[in-house]
C-alpha cells in the first residue's frame, strides 16, 4: 500500500533530501511551506516539477506557530509518517530571536504532537523529531551518545531540549511511535550560506575564481562532527521503520575544527593556506601569492559557544544498520565543486 508522509521544513536542506528519498521509495509526500515575499522553494522546485503533476508531491501553506493550520494540514494529508524538520535552525540567530525560536522549535513540536492526538492518529501515525547534537552543549563526555546528559548552550538548543523531552513524554504517555534523531552537523551543496560549512566552500570557490578577496569567520577552534545530509535523511526514515520508537545518535565519529574545514575546502579549490597569529589576530594566507584570505570578525562569536561535539552512532549502527558513507573530505569536495560550477553558471548536477 502506498504510504503518505508529511514533512515540515520541506523547503530546507534536509527536507529536500528527505522528500526525494521518500518519493524514490514510492511514498506520496506532502510538505509544509511558509509564505515568503521572496521564493523559498528553490530546493524542491525540481521535485515539484517531477512529481507534482501526478499528485505524489504537494506543498501546503503553514507555520509551526499556527496550531489550527497544523491540525488542518495533518487532517488533509492523513499521513502515516510525519517528519518534523521545521525549525528556526540557526544557533547564532537564536540569541537574537530567542522567543520566536522557542515558539517555532519547542512549542511548534508540541503543536504537531497535540494535532496528532486531537485528530486521533496516535495509533496510525509515526513521528520523527529533528533533535540535535546541540542538546549536548558543553557535555562532559566525548564522544556523545544517547545516554550523555544534555547541557544546552543556546536558546536554539534549549528549545530543542523542550521538544526532545516532549516527544519522549508523548511516547510514554500516549503510546505514540515518536522518535528523536539526535543528528550531528550534516551539510551538502544545499546548505544555506550562513552556516559555516557552506560559507567556507562558497568563499573558497569564489576566491579561486577571483570573484571575492577574503572571508571573515568567527571561532576557528570550534570542532564539529560533519557528515553529509544525504546519509542522514536515510537514518531518519530507518527510525520510523522500526517496530518500536527510540532515540538515536547519527554521527560520523570524526571531529574537525572550523580551521581544518577551511584548510581542506581551500585546498580543494586549489589554494594552499598558511595560518598565522592567534585569537582575533589569526589570519590565513595564500602560500603562493601571500594574500590574506581569511581573517576574524568577532561579530561571528556567540555569547556561549559549543567547543566540541563528536558523536558515537553505535546504537544506530547496531539497531538500524545505519552508518555514514560519505566522509568529510568527500563532502567538502562535492560542496566546493558545486559552488565552483554554480559561480561559473554551469548547470549544477545535484543528486538528491
Ligand atoms: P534548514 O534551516 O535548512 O530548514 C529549516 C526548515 O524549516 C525550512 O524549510 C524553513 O522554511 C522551515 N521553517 C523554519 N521556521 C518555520 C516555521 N515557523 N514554520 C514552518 N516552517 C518553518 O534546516 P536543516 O534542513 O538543516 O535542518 C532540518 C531540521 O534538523 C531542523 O529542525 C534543524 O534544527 C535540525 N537539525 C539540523 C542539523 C544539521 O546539521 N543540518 C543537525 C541537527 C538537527 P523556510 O525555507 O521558509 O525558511
Ligand atoms: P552549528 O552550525 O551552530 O553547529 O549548528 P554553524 O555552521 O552555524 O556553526 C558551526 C561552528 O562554526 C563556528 N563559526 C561560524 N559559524 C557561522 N555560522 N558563521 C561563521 O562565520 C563562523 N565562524 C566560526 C560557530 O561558532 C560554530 O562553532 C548547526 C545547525 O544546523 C543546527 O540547526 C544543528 O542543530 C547543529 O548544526 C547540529
Amino acid at each position: 500500500m502506498t504510504k503518505t508522509a508529511l514533512i515540515t521544513g520541506v523547503t530546507g536542506q534536509d527536507g529536500a533530501f528527505l522528500a526525494r528519498l521518500l518519493l524514490d521509495k514510492g511514498y506520496i509526500v506532502h510538505g509544509l511551506r511558509r509564505r515568503a515575499s521572496t521564493p523559498n522553494t528553490s530546493r524542491v522546485d525540481g521535485i515539484l516539477d517531477e512529481f507534482g503533476k501526478d499528485g505524489r508531491f504537494a506543498l501546503h501553506y503553514g507555520d509551526m506557530t499556527d496550531a489550527t493550520n497544523l491540525i488542518r494540514v495533518i487532517q488533509t494529508c492523513q499521513p502515516v509518517e510525519i517528519y518534523n524538520l521545521a525549525a528556526q535552525s540557526h544557533v547564532h540567530v537564536s540569541f537574537a530571536t530567542p522567543e520566536y525560536t522557542a515558539n517555532a522549535d519547542a512549542l511548534g513540536t508540541l503543536r504537531m504532537l497535540e494535532a496528532i492526538r486531537i485528530l486521533g492518529l496516535e495509533k496510525t501515525c509515526r513521528f520523527y523529531q529533528a533533535s540535535t547534537s546541540e542538546l549536548y552543549g558543553d557535555a562532559a563526555e566525548i564522544p556523545q551518545r544517547e545516554t550523555t546528559p544534555f547541557r544546552p548552550r543556546s536558546p536554539y538548543a534549549a528549545a530543542k531540549l523542550y521538544a526532545y523531552w516532549t516527544v519522549v513524554n508523548y511516547r510514554e504517555a500516549y503510546g505514540l511511535h515518536a522518535s528523536n534523531g539526535i543528528l550531528f552537523n550534516h551539510e551538502s551543496p544545499l546548505r544555506e550560506e550562513t552556516f559555516v560549512s557552506r560559507k567556507i566552500t562558497r568563499a573558497a570557490a569564489a576566491i579561486s575564481l577571483r570573484q571575492q578577496d577574503r572571508l571573515r569567520l568567527g571561532n576557528l577552534n570550534a570542532q564539529r562532527d560533519w557528515g553529509h545530509a544525504r546519509d542522514y535523511v536515510h537514518g531518519m526514515w530507518q527510525m520510523l521503520q522500526q517496530d518500536e520508537p527510540g532515540d538515536y545518535v547519527l554521527a560520523t565519529g570524526v571531529a574537525a575544527s572550523v580551521r581544518d574545514f577551511a584548510t581542506l575546502a581551500f585546498a580543494e579549490a586549489g589554494i594552499d593556506l598558511e595560518w598565522d597569529g592567534e585569537g582575533v589576530e589569526e589570519k590565513a594566507f595564500d602560500r603562493s601569492s601571500g594574500a590574506c584570505r581569511i581573517d576574524i570578525d568577532p561579530g561571528y562569536f556567540r555569547p556561549t559557544e559549543v567547543d566540541i561535539v563528536v558523536g558515537d552512532a553505535s546504537k544506530a549502527r547496531q539497531q538500524l544498520g545505519w552508518s555514514h558513507r560519505i566522509c568529510l573530505q568527500e563532502l567538502i569536495r562535492e560542496m566546493v565543486r558545486e559552488d565552483i560550477a554554480m559561480l561559473n553558471h554551469q548547470p549544477v548536477r545535484l543528486e538528491i
